[in-house]
């Protein structure tokens, strides 16, 4: 098996312990960062596939959500690298009601590394919690919003129309992303920007904050 597939394996089985070692082997065989990180998001897809079959349940869910977040700590080095701030200050959570926080971490780190300082506000953060962020931190240029689950895709609509009823509207920009969100959804409920994945998250928040 190539130190790729074992990286798979452990994220799919949930094996926090054995996972650092294995991204570590995977780097020191020479594969790049962002293609083990890319391995550990497919592993997590079969996961989800997983649960949806009723081949496992939200225990084993769990356990590889925390084995795919001790692989990106080991890569985290590898990938992160910006200096912080140069391009501007973000805010970014996942919206109430919704715990999904590996998507919105990895975003968070690409846009770090892209130059910006990032304010994470976690998960299941409530609207007015966006607000206030943005208030506390007036020279705030982009707020990010996660969600994934279809059941929170209203939560987020609620966040990004109160943000769009503000009056620092004008002075930031809102970019959404999630597994169930779309570029239509982003037009209908008022965001600036819809990004699919962590690096066209962080392509896209440099050109918002430009
Ligand atoms: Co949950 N879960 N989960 N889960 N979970 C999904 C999302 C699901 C698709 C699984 C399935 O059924 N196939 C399904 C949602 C179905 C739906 O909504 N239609 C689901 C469900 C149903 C649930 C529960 C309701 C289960 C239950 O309790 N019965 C429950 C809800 C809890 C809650 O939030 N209130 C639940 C719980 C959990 C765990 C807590 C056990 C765990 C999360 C742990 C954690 O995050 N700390 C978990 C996990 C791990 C998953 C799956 C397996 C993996 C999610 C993940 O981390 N993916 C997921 C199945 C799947 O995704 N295939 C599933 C990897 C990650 C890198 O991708 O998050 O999509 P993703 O992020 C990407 C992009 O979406 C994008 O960039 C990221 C990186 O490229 N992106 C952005 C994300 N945010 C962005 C923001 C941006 C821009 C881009 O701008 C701001």
């Amino acid at each position: 098996m190539s130190k790729m597939d074992d990286v798979f394996d452990l994220v799919v089985r949930g094996k926090a312990k054995l996972i650092g070692g294995a991204v570590q082997e995977a780097l020191d065989e020479g594969n790049a960062a962002s293609d083990i990180l890319d391995n550990m998001i497919k592993a997590m897809g079969i996961v989800g596939e997983k649960f949806k079959n009723n081949e496992i349940f939200v225990p084993e869910m769990l356990v590889a959500a925390r084995a795919m977040k001790k692989g990106v700590d080991v890569l985290k080095p590898h990938l992160a690298g910006g200096s912080a701030g140069v391009a501007g200050k973000m805010i970014i959570g996942t919206v109430a009601g919704d715990l999904h926080d590996i998507g919105k971490n990895l975003v968070a780190m690409m846009i770090e590394s892209a130059g910006f300082e990032v304010i994470d506000l976690g998960v299941d953060v409530p609207v007015e919690k966006f607000i206030e962020a943005v208030r506390e931190n007036p020279d705030v240029k982009v707020v990010g919003v996660s969600a994934l689950l279809t059941t929170t895709m209203p939560a987020m609509k609620e966040t990004v129309e109160a943000l769009n009823k503000e009056d620092f509207r004008k002075d930031i920009k809102i970019m959404v992303g999630g597994a169930p969100i779309t570029q239509e959804f982003a037009d209908e409920i008022g965001a600036d920007a819809y990004t699919a994945d962590a690096a066209t998250a962080a392509q896209v928040a440099k050109e918002l904050a430009a």
